[in-house]
């Protein structure tokens, strides 16, 4: 099977961990049509896959994960560089040395009894300059048929591989089966979960959950840890970004990146359709993007991604239909409840919940019922190419270029509804000074507030102080007309009852117009202690009611809460100590005179 693999790096690891991991047989994937079929059908045969209705969603399936295996494990998940202080103080530590002897005590026979399936795939469009190929070997076919939507993978990335690097990328559910044991319907190891990164060697191990970032390691190990330390070394950017394509009602197109934490409606934003006449926005992207100048001296994106693993709770046809139609076929539902007409629902889908339906835990459910009927981390997993809005430039080698870079997260109070840094230095403080309360895609507890400098915490693969100044320096090696401006948003504004501010959603349409006109030069803001803010003339609240205090409210700058958040800010900072750049206390103390 492996005669076909030329690559010599490739066949020498392979057959090491195949030595290791004592696989009852070896699979190379070619990414076909068919195999993707016959995967399937294994599945559904060793329970893991329910088949969905194929009238109601054709090609479709639905897996219920073990309850104790739903999220990425921040706990479990280490950067294994040579000194502690070259991964920071925010992300788990571990020696290499170590690290190495751990795991390969984990995987020693991890995959007895199972299929070790071998998946070459590339992130970004095959044969792009920006382009990055890795190679997983799993024991899961549920990550082969993930990996499959979410990642370009099989035989044409082998032939463009040839003889060139790729990052190994290492995966085990950590569940060796005994001769005859019958197989778990979703096989993992939580007690020994372990996910480390190995940024010298760019390689990745992960041991014990089938879980999303935990195990489709092209996402976050890769596009964005493992990315992140390449990115440093070669002068580009890879970030925690969703891509959309804006156009005006005159047809002027412009592209904008945007940074949220995980689970803060990414994916809506990525494919929100425009209630505002003549504009409208596709995707490119809804959760990486790799950034590099083009010979313009222009920042150029692409989505390294082939497909999207969204959040499903929330998502209807009323907040984002565009989404409800990509997952319409040939998509994978992870941990949702099941129709007894054998389709998929979760909460928020409809407004009248089902009056009966089995929710992810495999129990009867009823509107009544105590537990939710889909995990709050719940996920689609769906082909990037069935989005009706998906960018006509979304595959570009090249990468679009880039106007904008939104920062946004979870608050809700202090931060207003939308403001523009003063420049590129302030623009990387801002996106430093990040902070969201917290959702349900990592461990944790839901709706404490966290930093999350440019939600990149669970996912910069070295020091955060050094991202900052890497930040810093790619401003610096640009010509600053050409840099993208940046922006921090908040759609999350609570009012002291508790109620949100601003409806969000399609009307975020309005927010991404005014920073359109601005691009477009028109004078429509205003300079405050904390950034540029709207003029009020300037931006478009017609149609929606707004009353004036929560007009008010949402542009409010409360300064002692501004002057509270920057002495907050920091004690934060003071932990990355001397990897900490000059640039930011510079733009704090700024900030903090601005507001005195
Ligand atoms: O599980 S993932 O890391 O892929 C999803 C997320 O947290 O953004
Ligand atoms: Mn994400």
């Amino acid at each position: 099977m492996l005669d076909s693999v030329k690559n010599e790096k490739l066949r020498v690891w392979v057959e090491e961990m195949v030595q290791l991991c004592e696989p009852a047989r070896v699979y190379l994937c070619n990414g076909s049509e068919q195999e993707y079929r016959e995967l399937s059908s294994e599945l559904i045969n060793s329970g893991t896959f329910i088949h969905l209705n194929e009238k109601k969603r054709p090609n479709s399936f639905l897996a219920r994960s073990n309850p104790s295996d739903v999220a990425r494990v921040e706990k479990k998940t280490f950067i294994a560089s040579e000194k502690k202080e070259d991964v920071g103080p925010t992300n788990n530590w571990c020696d290499p040395a170590e690290m190495t002897v751990k795991m390969h005590t984990l995987f020693k026979g991890c995959m007895k009894g199972r299929t070790m399936y071998v998946i070459p795939f590339s992130m970004g469009p095959l044969g792009s300059p920006m382009a990055k190929i890795g190679v997983e070997i799993t024991d899961s076919a549920y990550v082969v048929c993930n990996m499959r939507i979410m990642t370009r993978m099989g035989q044409e990335v082998l032939d463009i591989l040839q003889e060139g690097d790729f990052v190994p990328c290492m995966h085990s559910v950590g569940k060796p089966l005994a001769m005859g044991q019958k197989d778990d319907s979703w096989p993992c190891n939580p007690e020994n979960t372990c996910i480390a990164h190995f940024p010298k060697k760019r390689s990745i191990w992960s041991f014990g959950s089938g879980y999303g970032g935990n195990a489709l390691l092209g996402k976050k190990c890769f596009a964005l840890r493992i990315a992140s330390v390449m990115a440093r070394e070669e002068k580009w950017l890879a970030e925690h970004m969703l891509i959309i394509g804006v156009t005006n009602p005159e047809g002027k197109k412009r592209y904008i990146a945007a940074s949220f934490p995980s689970a803060c409606g990414k994916t809506n934003m990525a494919m929100l359709q425009s209630p505002l006449p003549g504009w409208k926005i596709e995707c490119v992207g809804d959760d990486i993007a790799w950034m590099k100048f083009g010979k313009d001296g222009r920042l150029y994106a692409i989505n390294p991604e082939a497909g999207f693993f969204g959040v499903a709770p929330g998502t209807s046809m009323k907040s984002n239909p565009n989404a409800m139609r990509t997952c319409a076929e040939n998509a994978i539902f992870t941990n949702v409840g099941l129709t007894e007409e054998g389709d998929i629902w979760w909460e928020g889908m409809t407004d009248k919940p089902p009056a009966r339906l089995t929710s992810w835990l495999g129990e009867a459910w009823t509107p009544e019922s105590q537990k939710s009927a889909a995990h709050p981390n719940s996920r689609f997993t769906a082909p990037a190419d069935q989005c009706p809005v998906i960018d006509p430039a979304w595959e570009d080698p090249e990468g679009v270029p880039i106007s904008a870079i939104i920062f946004g997260g979870r608050r809700s109070s202090v931060v207003p509804l939308v403001y523009e840094a003063l420049g590129w230095n302030h623009g990387v403080f801002v996106g430093a000074s990040l902070s969201s309360e917290m959702t349900a895609a990592a461990e944790g507890v839901v709706g404490n507030l966290r930093h999350d400098p440019f939600a990149m915490l669970p996912f910069c693969g070295y020091n955060m102080g050094d991202y900052f100044a890497h930040w810093l320096a790619i401003g610096r090696s640009a010509n600053a007309e050409k840099l993208p401006r940046i922006y921090s948003v908040n759609w999350f504004l609570k009012s002291a009852e508790g109620k949100y501010l601003w409806p969000g959603f399609g009307d975020n349409m309005r927010v991404i117009k005014w920073i359109c006109e601005g691009l477009e030069g028109k004078d429509n803001k205003i300079k405050s202690s904390i950034g540029y803010l709207p003029k009020m003339d300037s931006f478009d609240t017609s149609g929606l009611n707004l009353s004036k205090d929560t007009l008010k409210a949402l542009f409010d700058i409360n300064k002692e809460g501004w002057l509270k958040e920057s002495e907050e800010m920091r004690t934060y900072l003071s932990q990355f100590k001397e990897r900490l750049p000059r640039e930011i206390i510079d733009e704090l103390n700024s900030l903090q005179n601005r507001l005195r």
